[in-house]
This record gives C-alpha cells, structure tokens and sequence, in this order.
C-alpha cells in the first residue's frame, strides 16, 4: 500500500525545490563545499524521482554568468529535455542580482545608476528565460538591497530606485505581451546589514506604491520572518487576506540566528502546523493554491544522498502536518471551543462591520456588561493542548 505522506504530483501534489536548493553543495562562510556539483538536468531527474512536481531556478543556477548565447541555448536545450523527459515543470524563475561583486552595493537600489541598469538588462534577460521554460511566476529577493551604514546612501533615494526599477520591469513585461506575475521577497538582514523592505508586511505596503501593483504580490520566507523572531503565519495570512500571496518559500528557521534554511517542518514544528492549516484552508478561508516551493537545504554533513532524504523529509512533513491539520480543525471539541468564542448571541458582528447612522446608533444604545466579558476565560490553554496533542500523534 503507497505510504498517503509520500508526495504525489499525479495526486495533486505541487511541491517545488530551486536548483539552488537540492543543487546546494554545502559551502559556507566557513568551509568550502562538501558535495559534489550536480548537473542540473541530473537535479531534474532526482527531483522527478523524490515527488516533486516542479524546478524554479535563478539565471545563473542553469546558465553561469556571462555564457555566450550559442552556449545558453544549449544549455537550455538540454535543461527542457530534462524537464520533457520526467515530466517536471518550472513555475518560478529568478534572477541571481546579488553574487556578482558588481552588486556589492546593491543591484535596484545602488547608488550608482550604471549598477542599477545592468540589473534591469540581467532581469530582462532573465525573465526571457523564465518564460521560455514557462514560468509564470517571477520572484524577487533583494539580496543586496540594503547597507551596513546608512552614511552610504538616504534610504527614501534607494527605496525611490528601487520603485522606479519594479515599474520599469512590470511595464516591459506588459510591453511584451507577457501575463506574469511578480512576487517579492523580503528578509531583514544578511547578506547585508539592514535591508530595506525587511518583512513581508513592509513588502505589502511597497507593492502598493508600484505602477502595476496588480501584477506584484509577495514571496514570504519562513527562515526570513522567524530570524527576527516574528510569526510568518501573520505575514502569509496578511498576505492571503489581500490576495497577495503569489508564491511562498518553505523552510525552517530559529529565532535569532542567520538565515538557516532548514528542512521544512524541523523547527517551530507548531509554527508550521499553523502555517500548513492556513495553506490548506482553514476557518471558512479559501486555499492557497500555488506551488509550494521548499527554499532550503541539507545539512552540511550530508552527501548527495541525504539531500534526497531532505527533500522527501520536507513534503512528507508538509503531507503529515496537513493532515493533522484536518483532524484538528474537524474535532468536535476544537470545534466547540471555537463556537463557543465566537458566539454572536446578540448579532453584534453586522454593526460593527460598516459606519452609517443606523450601526452608529445601535453601537451608541448597546449596553455591554463590562465586568461579565472581563471576567470570561477563553480555553486556549485546552485549545492549544489539542493542537499539540494532534501534532505529538496521540490524538489522531
Ligand atoms: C537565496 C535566498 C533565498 C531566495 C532565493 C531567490 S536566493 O537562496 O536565500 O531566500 O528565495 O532569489
Ligand atoms: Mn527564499
Ligand atoms: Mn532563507
């Protein structure tokens, strides 16, 4: 009998993994790789066989920087056969704007407006990619956009650029015909000190400042809310409340440290529950129903077959946790708990929900007993146990 927590995408499945991801060869800034580099259309092939349903890619995770056209072309050739043959999709691209030294100052908000064009010529092409291998989502993470000392440069200028450079690349991408979408990613530090549009909530706002704010929603990252400790299921819920929720990158993450980018679901595995029950539709909530993109990566003491024990670890958490997340949100005793705070006796809700003279009025009349509301206890500790209890496996 097939094991229900193993990912399918004939089932309906739709977890993603970035070539950056599973392709990781476990460098870091203390030690140099561990694993070997796979060939990207071998990464396609491992994917295919982990579950997967789909590859996203930066530019230069398939084509190296600065390969001649001849060359892409093959490259691409044979990164689509790849894709033909084990019957993967790319739903996502994205454009490398922070490795080369050329962006150490940043790529859409350097000083320099030299820097800041080259980042739209490299986004341009990078989108053309993107769309040849049929994408449909563009993400963007301003990995350089920030600074270490705010002597460099007044960040209203670098915020102004970087809005400028957005409207010029939504505006092109209408130009060209093209119906994308563009989803931005924030993260509040490292690789820079400080960068700018640091949550997702100060990313929602920015999107609406754009030309085509329509075409822009975001990419929030678990690893980049819980660094400085705040609650992804608030960003993406703020997100998905707005219709903002373009994409998102599933990881795992400890307060406080440097970005980790662990496999989803072996941190805060009660802030990925959460998370997971809002994905899935929760509360009388619609659905998220874009890819679900795994934006992490193996440990360092893994060799290339322990980053597939990672990636199938990552679904398989994401299966486990949804269902957990079912049981939960149809137990009776959940339910009651719920009900019971919820309760409109009075049918108070409507009056508060729109300012005219009649709610006015009523807000106005209405005799609430203070002390009796104060005084009420609300069972969340009982709420929260079965959570728990559903996410330790006792209750089923
Ligand atoms: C990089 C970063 C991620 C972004 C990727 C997309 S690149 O790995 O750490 O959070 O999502 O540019
Ligand atoms: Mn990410
Ligand atoms: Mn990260």
């Amino acid at each position: 009998m097939p094991d229900p927590y193993d990912p399918s995408p004939s089932a309906g499945d739709r977890f993603t993994f970035g070539l950056w991801t599973v392709g990781n060869p476990g460098a870091d800034p203390f030690g140099s790789q561990v694993r070997p580099s796979v060939p990207p259309p071998d990464l396609v092939a491992g994917l295919a066989k982990a579950g997967a349903w789909g590859v996203n890619l930066h530019d230069n995770d398939l084509v190296p920087f600065g390969t001649p056209a001849a060359e892409q072309e093959r490259i691409l050739a044979e990164f689509q056969k790849a894709l033909a043959d084990h019957g993967l999709v790319v739903p996502m691209a994205t454009t490398n704007l922070f490795s080369h030294p050329i962006f150490r100052d940043g790529a859409f908000t350097a000083s320099n407006p030299e820097v800041r064009a080259f980042a739209l010529q490299k986004a341009m092409r990078s989108i053309e990619m993107g769309v040849q291998l049929g994408a449909g989502t563009i993400v963007f993470w301003g990995g350089r956009e920030g600074v270490e000392t705010d002597a460099a440069r007044d960040c209203r200028d670098a915020l102004g650029w970087y809005r400028e450079c957005m409207n010029f690349l939504c505006a092109w991408t209408k130009n060209q015909g093209w119906d994308l979408k563009f989803a931005l990613e924030a993260k509040p530090n490292e690789p820079r000190g400080d960068m700018y549009l640091a949550t997702t909530g100060h990313m929602l706002h920015f999107i609406e400042t754009l030309d085509h704010a329509e075409m822009c929603g975001v990419n929030p990252e678990v690893a980049h809310e819980n660094m400085p400790g705040l609650s992804m299921v608030h960003a993406v819920g703020q997100a998905m409340e707005v219709g903002k929720l373009f994409h998102i990158d599933l990881n795992a993450q400890r307060i406080g440290r440097y970005d980790q980018d662990l496999r989803f679901g072996s941190e805060d595995l009660k802030g990925a529950f959460f998370l997971v029950r809002m994905l899935e539709g929760t509360c009388g909530h619609a659905a998220y129903t874009g890819p679900l993109h795994f934006d992490a990566h193996a440990y360092r003491t893994e060799d290339v077959e322990g980053v597939w024990d990672f990636a199938r670890g990552c679904m398989r958490s994401y299966k486990i946790l949804a269902a957990r997340a079912k049981a939960f949100d149809a137990d009776t005793e959940v339910l009651d708990i719920l009900a019971a705070n919820h309760a409109d006796a009075r049918n108070i809700a409507p009056t508060l929900a729109d300012f005219n003279s009649n709610n006015l009025a009523t807000l106005e009349a209405l005799e609430l007993d203070v002390d009796a509301l104060a005084s009420k206890g609300h069972r969340y500790e009982r709420l929260d146990q079965l959570a728990m209890e559903y996410l330790m496996g006792v209750r089923t």
